[in-house]
């Protein structure tokens, strides 16, 4: 396999196993092994266990939550019947989990990264920053359970990097704001600060802003996720298409992500209030429960504009990130109805189907039984 992650053999201890996991690996029926996942893809996943890796089939139907798999799971997995290999037979219940909406029609999350520690939300100093983008990231971060920061890369090449770090941080409550670079190696040791013993994080951020350029530093090389140019077809860089869970030489493990242009928000009441403290605070404040803030007497929300704690593009950008999640619950709820009455369907069909199949073998038994006795 050239599969320069399927070659590494991290300890069960730097993978954040512990004696919880054992007994809770041990209450798994016909399991053969367990760890934790490296790696998902279509249809597979690549398991770390303590010796060397082992490719599984993921799917989600034979886990007991129905839950599918994602980088950074732990889990345990067995052979299946049919004699089609290993499966995943069971995911721990997730300690944190970093979850957009799922893209596509169906409601639904999906784990970029579980179990992480901390959350890097990057973006590089190359361009102008998108706001909206990164304060989006910052309320799925929040919600994960993680704790978030905010890497500005490339800061060399900029002149005042400390400059953005100043103006992200006031609309980063909370946030460590640390601007870095792969070339002057500027705030690599903080950065490498945070991988010690078992700790994850995850890195999430668009395609190009220096993700797998950081792995690369922080591994010492040991994993190349950056290649120059392809031996094969020429086509230039390597851009990382999986979610790889990477394991460092001096401890600790990251989770590094393909870009993601869309993250839509999944049930993030939570990462929203952290993300906007001053507008969650204001809305507290508001004389009335139900306020709209609009001319309503008593608004704290008002009267933070006014008194400039508020900043208006802060308000507006709030106001839309709520409405997508009562949206989505509105689709979540209509959703429900629906696969409730199609499977009510489907149950009636099935029924009429044995009913009338059974009606079926009864005439062609009494046909058979006419035939015999003719
Ligand atoms: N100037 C500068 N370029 C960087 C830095 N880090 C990464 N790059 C470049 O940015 C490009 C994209 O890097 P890559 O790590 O593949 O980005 P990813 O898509 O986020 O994983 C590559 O050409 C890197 O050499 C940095 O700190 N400074
Ligand atoms: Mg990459
Ligand atoms: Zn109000």
């Amino acid at each position: 396999m050239n599969d320069p992650l399927a070659q590494l053999t991290p300890s069960l201890d730097q993978l954040g196993w512990n004696d919880d996991l054992d007994s809770w690996a041990k209450t798994v029926p016909d399991s053969d092994g367990f760890g934790r996942i490296a790696r998902t893809s279509r249809g597979y996943c690549l398991v770390f266990t303590g010796a060397e890796a082992v490719l599984v089939a993921s799917s989600s139907v034979r886990t007991d939550t129905g839950l599918a798999p994602a980088t950074g799971d732990y889990v345990t997995y067995g052979d299946t019947e049919d004699g089609s290999g290993p499966a995943i037979t069971a995911i721990a219940e997730r300690r944190t989990s970093l979850s957009r909406r799922a893209p596509g029609r169906v409601p639904g999350p999906q784990v970029l990264a579980a179990n992480v520690d901390d959350v890097f939300v990057m973006h590089g100093l190359d361009r102008p920053i998108n706001l909206r983008r990164l304060e989006r990231q910052l309320v799925i971060a929040w919600e994960s359970g993680a704790t978030p920061f905010v890497l500005l890369t490339k800061a060399d090449e900029v002149r005042n990097p400390e400059e953005a770090v100043d103006s992200i941080a006031r609309i980063s409550p909370g946030v460590d704001v640390i601007a870095i670079s792969t070339v002057s190696g500027k705030n690599l040791d903080r950065v490498a600060e945070r991988f010690t013993g078992t700790r994850a994080v995850a890195l999430i951020g668009l395609s190009g802003i220096g993700k797998s350029t950081l792995v690369n530093e922080l591994s010492d090389g040991l994993v190349q996720r950056t290649a120059e140019v392809r031996a094969v077809d020429r086509r230039g860089r390597h851009t990382t298409v999986t979610r790889d869970l990477v394991p460092l030489p001096n401890g600790g493990v990251v989770v590094d992500t393909p870009g993601i242009r869309e993250i839509g928000l999944w049930q993030a009441y939570d990462g929203l209030d952290k993300s906007f403290p001053e507008l969650a605070e204001a809305v507290r404040l508001c004389r009335f429960a139900d306020c709209g803030h609009q001319q309503e007497p008593g608004c704290a929300v008002k009267a933070g504009l006014s008194e400039g704690t508020i900043a208006e593009r802060r308000l507006i950008h709030w106001n839309e990130l709520h409405a997508e999640l009562e949206l989505q619950e509105t689709q979540l709820e209509e959703y429900d109805r629906r696969s409730e009455s199609r499977t009510k369907a489907e149950l009636n069909k099935k029924e009429s189907n044995e009913r009338r199949s059974k009606s079926m073998t009864n005439s062609k038994r009494s046909s058979s039984a006419k035939r015999r006795r003719s």
